[in-house]
């Protein structure tokens, strides 16, 4: 056998890999690694639209803005639109939401609802398209909990407890998609010569030691006196330990996926910058959860710096949560600023 021949028998695709995950389970359907390798597919379509954003004429903002109140961008309604369009008509969802859009995204009554549901921000850390920053798609995936029919609102408003699957798509110096089905957290880069996910990252685990930490440090001044302390403490300007090293893109994929695989702690904590905004900016169902999910599958912990993320019940769609992110201990130490000096 030729060396080529035995390099080919290593690779693994992301489809061989659902596949495999599913046998795992022999009461699974095949549904689920359906809806999954849909996703990917939909991550390598938008992957060719934002590598190509500086030459095409999509680049820039269109008139519209999106219920966040901020100026959409031709690459996320591009985004939103082939996540839902690989998805609405395939029976696998009960109903979709997503970052871009203020209601429920009902599967149309021509074709058959499914058992899951799929909650998705088409693409995070939009500010930076025009930067040439690495942005990314996050989706999570329930259980339906109504019975039939169209989905409803309370099949999207499920903690992250509940949560089926969860991935993120980054797109930066290479695509790679992360993704947990509940059992470790698995990475693959598209290759683009063949246009495939290869299994580049098995079974990601947090670094033990945190290299870095991830946080808006310009928002200081609206912070409460507990985000402060916790901040000299991640400097070293409190307490005994060495300072970490500040990172900070401002595109949440690509800081978390920076922290997942170097360790570290990314947060966007509650601020008195935009009374509109008591808790921070990110949004509960289409950011912390996912993220959440996947930190604690790979061994860190997700928080609001009171409670753990995927315990909170989320009471409407565009909710938005502080988020503490990353290593364990670390975080639990930003609860502890926080309880100590509010
Ligand atoms: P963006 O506004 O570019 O879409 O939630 C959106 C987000 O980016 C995150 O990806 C990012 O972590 C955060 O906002 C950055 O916010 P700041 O600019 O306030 O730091």
């Amino acid at each position: 056998m030729t060396a080529p021949d035995i390099d080919h028998m290593r690779i693994t695709t992301i489809e061989k890999h659902i596949l495999d995950e599913q046998r795992h389970h022999p009461e699974a359907t095949g549904i689920l690694t359906s809806l999954l390798y849909d996703l990917a597919l939909a991550g390598k379509v938008i992957a060719s639209k934002t590598t190509r954003a500086g030459l095409a004429e999509i680049l820039g903002r269109t008139e519209d803005t999106n219920i966040q109140g901020e100026v959409q961008q031709k690459l996320d309604q591009f985004a939103d639109r082939t996540i839902f369009r690989m998805n609405d008509h395939t029976g696998r969802l009960a109903v979709m939401a997503s970052e871009e859009n203020e209601g429920l995204i009902a599967i149309s009554e021509h074709y058959p609802t499914g058992k899951y549901v799929l909650v998705f921000d088409p693409l995070d850390g939009s500010s930076n398209i025009d930067f040439n920053i690495p942005i990314g798609t996050i989706f999570s995936i329930y259980h339906r909990l109504s019975e039939s029919g169209p989905g409803t609102l309370e099949d999207c408003l499920q903690p992250g407890r509940n949560l089926v699957a969860a991935g993120y798509i980054i797109y930066g110096s290479s695509t790679m998609l992360v993704y947990s089905t509940g059992d470790g957290v698995h990475g693959f880069t598209l290759d683009p010569t063949v246009g495939e996910f290869l299994l580049s990252h098995p079974r990601i685990r947090i670094p033990q030691e945190p290299a870095y930490f991830s946080v808006n440090l310009g928002n200081r001044k609206y912070w409460s006196e507990g985000v402060k302390q916790y901040t000299d403490y991640l400097q070293g300007i409190v307490g005994q330990q060495k300072a970490l090293s500040l990172r900070y893109v401002g595109s949440l994929v690509a800081d978390f996926h920076r922290n997942l695989l170097a360790g570290g702690i990314f947060y966007y904590p509650a601020d008195t910058k935009d009374p509109n905004k008591p808790s921070g900016k990110l949004r509960l169902l289409y950011e912390a959860g996912p993220l959440a999910f996947l930190a604690e599958q790979a061994g860190g912990y997700a928080s609001d710096g009171k409670m753990p993320i995927l315990d909170i019940l989320p009471r409407a769609l565009h909710q938005r949560t502080p988020l503490f992110i990353g290593n364990r201990d670390w975080v639990e130490k930003a609860e502890e600023f926080i309880a100590q000096y509010g």
